[in-house]
């Protein structure tokens, strides 16, 4: 039998999880001589490596002496963490990160907290300790208290502690030792992590945790095998969340090795492989022994917290820049997105409209952001907390947050906070001039708030937010301040108007920039909504329509990403997602329409 030991990397966004398996696969020789490889290797696809952030968990497998090491890296984003759980269930052990001079954050809690319940054997690897303002003994401590609070077991609170800067390749078990290498991670990990449970011999069981797709054989489930042995070509019992059993068969089996996968026969209990040949496998199935079939626990999958609504594009514009625009369409591609994606869900909710809920707004922008990619014109309404009653009681999702800001914001961004209903938890200082102030919020209350805090501490602030529960309604909060200002006119923008246009507020287009009544074209700086005309020229003569006009001064506009205005719109507002750009408009394209609507 293969001498297994398998591991999750868990931690809050960015604290260097896709680096130390960088330096896993690097240092354990598993690259081939001539093998090529990126930074972030495991970030393989085209948002992950653009965005620097790791959206879908993947695995990998390593050989340390006699063993094979499988390691699952995991996404830190909150709105991802919902696959976090359900990978600790497929690990023995996992190696919590935490950033040295950071320290504790929003996802750190709710990653140490799920790993805690499960029963999970901890390695803390103090990570970034080359930082100059790293302070790795406060981490520590921190990570003490962490692990207490939430109820830790003797054996869990007696963690092994790494101090690493995993960018530099470097790992040690003390402060004190100059240097060192990853092989105290490989030596802790075969130590401390307990060898899987289960025998070969026994009827197979194995738990499907992540999907995949391929063109050639289909539906790929990514599974734990927890008890027996499975081979290319066995007869199996699907056992599904529901209870049913369904035949299946394995028609390929596919095993992990650094970046690579490749066919292989068979495999056995401890051991985390790809199973194709079963179209109806889900998240959480058991792909069980025909004869004597056993299904294990059903997986708990994370409700969804946030809904918009995508929309057939019916803009002015409508169809010029992307290639799918049907209701058709964008149904066939949502419905494929759910096959893969569980944590997803959409339903139709009228001619040409679908609802798509997901944890969060980054969750759902990735799927906005892929299919505009893939050539797919839509709109998006602004995002809503799904509300639901429990007990009979109207409830909606809270979030921690944290919020890193210069001392002197502090007052400024409580204030605001307040609006939205926030409750302030605790405040620290947090290194030179810093403090780090933490709230329970409303869901609905973080919507649009980003934007504002970015202002309000000129982008020094950092705010990091995860989902806590769900608890009763909070009533109204406070929501975007400022009105929009709306074209009255269809047309080219031109530099002259905009100019002109500048005093009123900040300007989201530039010269040249294709408009349409009843887009939006800036942010008012008043709280009312106002008209205007961007495409009038100067009265006659010497005017140059182009931005070219040197004799005009603009101020550059406003980046409006998908993201970014997502969170700017309100209800009568939607986007307009094309693969070229991302439009801002109202509803009601007339100001009529509008007025009519208001009253
Ligand atoms: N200074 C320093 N930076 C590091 C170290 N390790 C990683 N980084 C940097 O931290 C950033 C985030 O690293 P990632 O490995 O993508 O972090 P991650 O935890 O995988 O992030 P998510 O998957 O998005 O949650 C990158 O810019 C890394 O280069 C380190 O030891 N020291
Ligand atoms: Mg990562």
């Amino acid at each position: 039998m293969q001498k297994i030991r398998n591991i999750a990397v868990i931690a809050h966004v960015d604290h260097g999880k896709t680096t130390l398996v960088d330096g896993l696969l690097e240092q354990s020789g598993t690259y081939g001589d001539h093998e090529q490889h990126d930074e972030r290797a495991m970030d393989s696809n085209a948002l992950e490596k653009e965005r620097g952030i790791t959206i879908l968990s993947k695995n990998t497998a390593i050989r340390y002496k006699d063993h094979k090491i499988n390691i699952i890296d995991t996404p830190g984003h909150a709105d991802f963490g919902g696959e976090v759980e359900r990978v600790l269930k497929m690990v023995d052990g996992v190696l919590v990160l935490v950033d040295a001079y950071e320290g504790v954050m929003p996802q750190t809690k709710f990653v140490v907290k799920k790993m805690l319940a499960l029963g999970k054997k901890p390695i803390v690897v103090i990570n970034k300790i080359d930082k100059p303002s790293a302070d790795p003994e406060r981490v520590v401590d921190e990570m003490f208290d962490l692990f207490t609070q939430m109820d830790a077991t003797d054996d869990q609170l007696d963690f092994p502690i790494i101090y690493a800067a995993a960018r530099d390749g470097i790992a040690k078990l003390d402060m004190e030792t100059e240097g060192g290498d990853f092989q105290c991670i490989f030596e802790t990990i075969l130590n401390e992590v307990p060898e899987p449970e289960g025998s070969p011999d026994n009827p197979a069981q194995a738990q499907v945790f992540t999907l995949d797709y391929d063109n050639y054989v289909g539906k790929i489930g990514i599974s734990r095998i927890f008890n027996g042995r499975i081979k290319k070509g066995d007869q199996v019992k699907l056992a599904k969340a529901d209870g049913e059993f369904v035949n299946g068969k394995v028609s390929k089996l596919i095993g992990f090795h650094g970046l690579n996968r490749m066919e292989i026969q068979e495999a056995e209990a401890g051991d985390i492989v790809a199973i194709a040949g079963m179209e109806t496998v889900d998240v959480g199935d058991t792909i069980c022994d025909p004869v004597n079939p056993v299904a294990l626990d059903p997986m708990h999958v994370e409700e969804p917290t946030l809904t918009v609504v995508f929309s057939v594009n019916d803009s002015p514009l409508a169809g010029q820049e992307g290639k799918h625009v049907t209701s058709n369409k964008i149904r066939e591609r949502l419905e494929s997105e759910m096959t893969t994606n569980v944590a997803m869900r959409y339903e139709t909710v009228g001619e040409g409209k679908f609802k798509v809920s997901g944890r969060g707004e980054l969750q759902i922008t990735v799927l906005a952001e892929n299919m505009r990619r893939e050539g797919f014109e839509f709109g998006i309404s602004r995002p809503e907390v799904i509300v639901k009653e429990i007990e009979g009681v109207k409830c909606e999702p809270f979030e921690h947050l944290v919020i890193d800001v210069p001392e002197e914001l502090g007052g400024t961004v409580i204030e605001r906070l307040g609006k939205r209903k926030a409750e302030m938890k605790s405040m620290l200082p947090m290194g030179v001039g810093f403090q780090r102030i933490e709230f329970e919020i409303p869901a609905r209350g973080l919507i649009g708030f980003r934007g504002q805090f970015l202002t309000d501490t000129k982008g020094e602030g950092v705010m990091n937010h995860s989902f806590l529960e769900f608890r009763p309604y909070s009533g109204t909060v406070e929501s975007r301040q400022y009105g929009a200002l709306i074209s009255m006119e269809t047309g080219t923008a031109l530099a002259f108007s905009i100019f002109n246009l500048q005093d009123r507020g900040g300007m989201f287009i530039k010269p040249q920039d294709k408009v349409y009544e009843g887009m939006i074209i800036g942010e008012h700086s008043r709280s009312n909504d106002l008209t205007v005309n961007p495409i009038k020229g100067k009265a006659q003569s010497n005017v140059r329509s182009s931005g070219a006009d040197d004799a005009i001064k603009l101020v550059p506009p406003r980046d409006m990403n998908l993201e970014k205005a997502l969170e700017w719109i309100e209800d009568d507002e939607l986007l307009e997602v094309t693969p070229l750009s991302v439009r801002i408009r109202k509803r009601m394209l007339t100001e009529a329409e509008r007025k009519r609507a208001s009253r």
